[in-house]
C-alpha cells in the first residue's frame, strides 16, 4: 500500500556552480519526484530554481551501477579487478595502511586529493582532514584549485588580495557589461547569476561576450559576440590599452592616485626606465607597437572591432568587465587575469557601484563554521602538481610551487580521494597519470569513496560506496556570492552498504586508537549542530539548528550593493599591496626576472597556441568547457540529460569541410598525448581554427587506449602555469579526422 507523500527541502551537494532548492517528494521511503523552489518571490527573494541536473538526481540515486559494498583491488592497479569485502575488512585495511605508511614515511607523505563531489560542510574531506590531524600529525596541504589558480594568484599580485568580491546587484547600475570568457548561463556561478544579468540588460546595460564560442550566455544575453582565439586575450587587451592610451581615454586622476606603473610617471623609484605598461604598449621595450592591426593578426578580432570595444569600455561608465575562469585555465593564465584588472583600473571602474574590479568577484559575506582540525604539516604543493609530487616530491622546490617549506620529507605515498574523479578523469594528460598511478611502488595506497566505479576509483586500492546526498543530512553554502546556506535534509535511507565518511572513519579511528580525539564525543548530527552553533557565535543573526532545518534556507539581508575597494577609492585608503597601490607594474614580479612572469600584463605567445610551430602537425586549438550536461563527470552519462545536451565536439563548418566531416559524424581527435572518439557538431557557434568539447565525460579506453568516452583530459597537457602552477587544461593543439 502506498503511504503518505512527504516533501523535504535539500540541494545538490555537487560542485556545480549553483546552490538551488530541490523539493524532494518521498513515499514509502522512496524518492518519487523532484521539483524545485516554489516560495513566493517578495522582499527581493528570488526563487532558487533547480537546473536540469538537479531535477534529474533521482536517476542517479536509483542507478543500477551504484557502488553497493566495499571493494578491494585484486589485480594490478588500474586493471579494474576488484573483490567484495566487508566493512570490517575495509576499515582494517585503511587503519593498517595508514599506520604503516605514517610510520615509514611521516605525515608529509599523506595527501587528500582535490575532490569536490561533496560541497557540504560535513563532507568526507572535512572529516578526513580531522582524522589525519589527530592520527599522525597531519598531511601534505595544497593551495589553489583547478578552478581559480591563476585568478587567485594573479589578482593578489595586482590588488594585494584575491578577495575582490562585489555583489551582483552592482550590475543593475552598469551601463556596459563585458563577459570575458564567462558563461554563467551554463556555469551558474551562484544560482540566478544569469538572471541578474538579464535584469541589468532590461535596465539598459549593453552586454558583450568575448569567447571563442557563441556560448549559451551569448545566445541568451549578448548584444555583441567577439570571438577571440584561445590564449590570445592579452593581445586583444594590449591593443585596447593602446587605443585607450593613444586617445587619452584613461582616467588620469584615478591612475595617478591609485595605480603603480601605468606609465613612466607612475613607476616606483629605483627601476630602470621603459618598464611601465605604457612603455610596453608603445613598443619602447620590445620594438612592437601593440596596435589593433597587430592584435588582429594574432587574435582574429578585426582591428575596428577592437577599437570600438576599447572606446566603448573606456567611455561608458560605470562598466563591468566580468571575467570567468576559462581564460585563465591556459598556459599563461595569469596574464588575462592581470590584464582585465588593469583595464578596470585605468578606466576608473574600480570601487564604484556598477563597475567591477576583477574576475567573477566572488565574496563570502556569510562565513559558515567548519569541522575543526589542526594540521601540523605546513608544507603545501599547488593543487595541480600532486602527480608530480608522487614521482619527485622530495626534489620539488619553490620553483615547482612548493610553499612553506624548503623541501618535502617524502613523495606522496597515501592518497585519500574522497568524492572526486580527479585522479584520472579531471587531471591533465590521462595517459601520463595512468603510468604514474599504475606503479604501485610510487604511491603505495589509494583510497577512494564514490557512488560509482569511476576512472579514478578504478585506480584505487580500496573503493568505498558513499552515500548519495539524498541519503544524508548536510549544510551547504551558496557556491559563489555566498550570502545564503541551504540545509540539506536527508530524504531516504542509504541504499545497499553505502556509508557516509564520518561513519566509517569512526571505525578507522577506533582501530588507530584515536576515536575519542577524532569524534570529540560527537555523532554526525552533533557535528551539524556544532557547525550551526559556531556560526551563530560569529553571526548572532544566524538561525538556530531547528530554525534552519525547518526553513531549509538562511539568507542574509542587505540593502547596498557590495563594492570591492569602495573604501580605498572613496576614502583614499591604501590597497593591500606592498606599495598601497594597484600594481599594474609589480615590483615583486619584476624581481622574479622571468620572461614568462612579466611585471606588467602582456601577451605571451603560448605553447600549443596559434603561434606555435606545432600547429603544422596539430592545426586546431582545442578548448573544453563546463557544460550544462554535467557537473564535471557527475551525471555526464545521464540518459535523461543526454537528450538535452549530448556530448559532441564543436567544429566550425570551414574546419569540418576541410576534413570531410558532416554534422553528427564520429570523429577521432588526437595529439601526441592521446586519442579520443566523439560525435562532431558542425556549427558556426565556434570560430574557425578552434574546436571545443564539454569537459567531464567519463574516460573509457578501448584495448588500443583510444578513449571511447570522450574525456578531454586524454588530450590535455601536464604543464603548470609559470606563477600560479595552475592547470592549463584549455590549451591544447589537436587534429581531427572523420571515422568512416
Ligand atoms: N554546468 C556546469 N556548471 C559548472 C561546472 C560544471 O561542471 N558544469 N563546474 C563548476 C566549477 S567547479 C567551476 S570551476 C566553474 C568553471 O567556470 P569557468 O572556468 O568560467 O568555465 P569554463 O567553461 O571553463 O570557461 C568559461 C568560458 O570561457 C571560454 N574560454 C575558454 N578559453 C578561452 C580563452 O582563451 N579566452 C576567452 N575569452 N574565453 C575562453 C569558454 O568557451 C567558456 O565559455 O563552473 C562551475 N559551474
Ligand atoms: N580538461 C579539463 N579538466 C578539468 C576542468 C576543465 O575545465 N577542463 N575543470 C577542473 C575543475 S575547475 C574542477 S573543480 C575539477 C573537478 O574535479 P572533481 O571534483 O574530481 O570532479 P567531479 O567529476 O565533480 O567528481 C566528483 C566525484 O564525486 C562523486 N560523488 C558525487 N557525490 C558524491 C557523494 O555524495 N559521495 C561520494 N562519496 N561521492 C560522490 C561523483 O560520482 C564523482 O566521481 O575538474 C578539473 N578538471
Ligand atoms: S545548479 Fe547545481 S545546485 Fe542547482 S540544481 Fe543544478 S546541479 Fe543542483
Ligand atoms: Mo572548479
Amino acid at each position: 500500500m502506498s503511504g503518505e507523500e512527504r516533501t523535504i527541502i535539500t540541494s545538490c551537494a555537487h560542485n556545480c556552480g549553483g546552490r538551488c532548492i530541490l523539493r524532494v517528494h518521498v513515499r514509502d521511503g522512496e524518492v518519487v519526484r523532484i521539483d524545485t523552489d516554489n516560495r513566493e518571490e517578495n522582499n527581493g527573494y528570488l526563487q532558487l530554481r533547480a537546473c536540469l541536473r538537479g531535477r534529474a538526481c533521482r536517476e542517479r540515486l536509483y542507478h543500477p551501477d551504484r557502488l553497493k559494498y566495499p571493494q578491494k583491488r585484486v589485480g594490478k592497479r588500474g586493471e579494474g579487478k576488484f573483490a567484495r569485502i566487508s566493512w570490517e575488512e575495509a576499515t582494517d585495511l585503511i587503519a593498517g595502511e595508514l599506520r604503516r605508511i605514517t610510520e615509514k614515511y611521516g605525515p608529509e607523505s599523506r595527501y587528500i586529493s582535490h575532490a569536490y563531489g561533496i560541497t557540504g560542510v560535513l563532507g568526507d574531506r572535512a572529516f578526513m582532514q580531522r582524522l589525519l590531524s589527530v592520527y599522525g600529525g597531519g598531511y601534505l596541504n595544497y593551495y589553489n584549485t583547478y578552478s581559480t589558480a591563476c585568478t587567485r594568484t594573479a589578482t593578489e599580485y595586482t590588488y594585494g588580495t584575491a578577495a575582490t568580491g562585489s555583489s551582483r546587484d552592482n550590475w543593475l547600475h552598469s551601463k556596459l557589461i563585458i563577459l570575458w570568457g564567462h558563461n554563467p548561463a551554463e556555469t551558474s556561478f551562484g544560482t540566478n547569476t544569469a538572471y541578474y544579468l538579464r535584469l541589468a540588460k532590461k535596465r539598459g546595460a549593453r552586454i558583450i561576450v568575448v569567447d571563442p564560442r557563441y556560448s549559451d550566455t551569448a545566445v541568451a544575453l549578448a548584444d555583441q559576440w567577439i570571438p577571440v582565439l584561445p590564449t590570445t586575450d592579452n593581445a586583444l587587451m594590449d591593443a585596447m590599452f593602446y587605443v585607450i592610451i593613444k586617445e587619452g581615454l584613461y582616467d588620469r586622476e584615478f591612475v595617478s592616485r591609485y595605480c603603480l606603473g601605468f606609465d613612466e610617471d607612475t613607476m616606483p623609484r629605483g627601476f630602470p626606465p621603459g618598464n611601465s605598461l605604457a612603455a610596453y604598449i608603445m613598443g619602447e621595450s620590445d620594438g612592437v607597437v601593440k596596435t589593433p592591426e597587430w592584435a588582429e593578426g594574432i587574435t582574429r578580432v578585426p582591428a575596428d572591432t577592437i577599437r570600438r570595444l576599447a572606446y566603448e569600455y573606456a567611455t561608458t561608465r560605470p562598466a563591468a568587465l566580468i571575467q570567468g575562469w576559462g581564460p585563465q585555465r591556459h598556459a599563461y593564465g595569469e596574464q588575462p587575469v592581470r590584464g582585465a584588472a588593469v583595464l578596470a583600473a585605468i578606466t576608473g571602474n574600480v570601487g564604484i557601484p556598477g563597475g567591477w574590479a576583477a574576475g567573477t568577484g566572488s565574496f563570502s559575506r556569510l562565513r559558515l563554521a567548519q569541522v575543526p582540525f589542526e594540521n601540523k604539516v605546513k608544507a603545501a604543493i599547488a593543487a595541480f602538481t600532486w602527480s608530480e609530487a608522487i614521482e619527485r616530491g622530495v626534489e620539488m622546490g619553490p620553483g615547482d610551487g612548493l610553499r612553506y617549506t624548503e623541501k618535502l620529507s617524502s613523495n606522496i605515498k597515501f592518497i585519500a580521494n574522497l568524492a572526486g574523479n580527479g585522479l584520472l578523469n579531471q587531471h591533465s594528460d590521462i595517459n601520463r597519470t595512468r603510468r604514474i598511478l599504475a606503479d604501485e611502488s610510487k604511491c603505495e595506497f589509494i583510497l577512494a569513496t564514490d557512488e560509482f566505479m569511476t576512472a579514478s576509483a578504478r585506480y584505487a586500492d580500496l573503493v568505498l560506496p558513499g552515500t548519495n546526498f539524498l541519503e544524508r543530512m548536510d549544510i551547504a553554502p551558496a557556491w559563489e556570492y555566498r550570502d545564503y546556506v541551504v540545509f540539506l535534509e536527508k530524504a531516504v535511507e542509504p541504499r545497499f552498504e553505502c556509508r557516509t565518511g564520518y561513519d566509517w572513519m569512526l571505525e578507522v579511528a577506533e582501530k588507530l586508537g584515536v576515536r575519542a580525539e577524532f569524534s570529540g564525543g560527537k555523532s554526525y548530527d552533533d557535528w551539524a549542530r556544532y557547525i550551526v552553533e559556531q556560526t551563530r557565535k560569529a553571526d548572532p543573526a544566524f538561525p538556530t539548528f531547528e530554525e534552519l532545518r525547518r526553513e531549509g534556507i538562511y539568507r542574509m539581508e542587505w540593502q547596498e550593493p557590495l563594492v570591492a575597494f569602495r573604501e580605498q577609492v572613496a576614502e583614499g585608503r591604501p590597497f593591500p599591496t606592498p606599495s598601497g597601490k594597484i600594481e599594474i607594474f609589480s615590483p615583486r614580479l619584476f624581481e622574479m626576472n622571468n620572461p614568462e612572469i612579466p611585471a606588467v600584463p602582456k601577451y605571451i605567445k603560448s605553447w600549443e597556441g596559434p603561434e606555435d610551430a606545432l600547429r603544422e602537425k596539430y592545426p586546431l586549438q582545442l578548448i573544453g568547457w563546463h557544460s550544462k550536461r554535467s557537473t564535471h563527470s557527475v551525471m555526464s552519462d545521464s540518459e535523461w540529460l543526454r537528450e538535452v545536451a549530448p556530448l559532441c565536439l564543436w567544429l566550425n563548418p570551414v574546419d569540418a569541410e576541410a576534413r570531410g566531416i558532416r554534422d553528427g559524424d564520429r570523429v577521432r581527435v588526437y595529439n601526441d598525448r592521446g586519442e579520443l572518439e566523439v560525435a562532431a557538431r558542425v556549427t558556426r557557434r565556434i570560430m574557425p581554427g578552434v574546436a571545443a568539447m564539454p569537459q567531464g565525460a567519463h574516460y573509457s579506453p578501448d584495448r588500443e587506449g583510444v578513449d571511447r568516452g570522450g574525456c578531454i583530459n586524454t588530450l590535455t597537457k601536464y604543464h603548470p602555469t609559470p606563477l600560479a602552477k595552475g592547470n592549463p587544461q584549455h590549451t591544447n593543439l589537436v587534429q581531427v579526422e572523420v571515422i568512416r
